[in-house]
């Protein structure tokens, strides 16, 4: 994971100051490529503790093609919450404290803070408990699992991307079009978060199977460690599903950024010296779509401490 920790150093040394759409501020450079060898270990951070059970449930919920919250918190899996909250408190039905630009208030405002995490809560309970609410207001859009599974074609019909990869990459494994797009222009408006990793592509030689994602946007201190493992899980999976052996996840980011209230904790990381990478083993299952989180054991995982840092919505 050293060219995790030198994209830290990088983006800290060169960044240029630059806004952003949260009003947070970064320090941004502008396309960077890291290429982690799978067979050297699982790429999950070991200068921090990172998440591997939410990392895990977050990529079935889109392998499943799942769009609603409800399923995450079931799992207990609160990452995407922010942003259906968001959408319920701006909509016309909300009529309870003001929310608006709850996540910076939160982070100034201790009497905020309360109000903010009460309500988020009885957002989440509404969520679990009430499936009408949970329909309108769970569903973040036609966000990821829609796009890899039911890509809408121009006469309705339903593209199922995944399965198509799938298929291409048994197939016709020299192919250079195996490819999944989770941006959508028609349908990005609709969408809680338009897509960050938002193009991948597979690669056969030797008998090994390699992917590269282009993510458009990437907060590299709390985004891109869950997204490298997220893909190189996704990778794990469709291996096994088409029968190569494991070869490079190639990860290329756009507009890579370190948050300016991430300064502290990315320093602090980047003291600490990294240890080996933990390995991960899968139960067998007669398909992908049909695993679950707990089919999914991470060994021999050491890592530093966790470091908490605010998430910018
Ligand atoms: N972000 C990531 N990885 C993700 C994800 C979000 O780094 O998987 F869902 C970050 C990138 C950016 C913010 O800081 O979330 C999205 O904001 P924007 O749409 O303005 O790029």
């Amino acid at each position: 994971m050293q060219q995790y920790l030198q994209l830290l150093h990088k983006v800290m040394d060169e960044g240029v100051e630059k806004g952003d759409r949260t009003g947070t501020g970064t320090k941004s450079i502008f396309g960077y490529q890291m290429r982690f060898n799978l067979q050297e270990g699982f790429p999950l951070l070991t200068t921090k503790r990172t998440a591997f059970r939410l990392i895990v449930s977050e990529l079935l919920w889109f392998l499943k093609g799942d769009t609603n919250v409800r399923t995450l918190i079931e799992e207990n899996n609160r990452i995407w919450d922010e942003w259906a909250f968001k959408q319920w408190v701006d909509s016309a039905e909300y009529d309870g404290p003001d929310m608006t630009d709850f996540g910076r208030r939160a982070l100034k405002d201790d009497a905020f803070r309360i109000q903010y995490e009460e309500q988020l809560e009885q957002f989440r309970t509404r969520v679990l408990e009430d499936d009408a609410f949970a329909e309108k207001y769970g569903d973040l859009g036609p966000v990821y699992g829609k796009q890899w599974r039911s890509w809408v074609g121009p006469n309705g019909e339903s593209i199922d991307q995944i399965a198509n990869v799938i298929e291409s990459l048994k197939q016709n494994p020299d192919s250079r079009r195996h490819i999944v797009t989770a941006w959508n222009p028609a349908e990005v408006d609709d969408m809680a978060l338009p897509p960050c990793h938002n193009m991948f592509q597979f690669y056969v030689a030797d008998g090994k199977l390699s992917c590269q994602l282009y993510q458009r946007s990437a907060d590299i201190f709390l985004g891109v460690p869950f997204n490298i493992a997220s893909y190189a899980l996704l990778m794990m999976l469709i291996a096994r599903e088409t029968g190569y052996e494991l070869g490079e996840f190639v990860h290329t980011l756009g507009d890579a950024h370190i948050y300016s209230n991430h300064y502290d904790q990315v320093r602090e990381q980047l003291a600490r010296e990294p240890r080996a990478l933990p390995t991960v083993r899968i139960a067998q299952k007669e398909s992908i779509f049909n695993l679950q989180t707990e089919d999914f054991e991470l060994l021999g995982y050491d890592p530093h401490p966790s470091i908490k840092a605010p998430i910018a919505v």
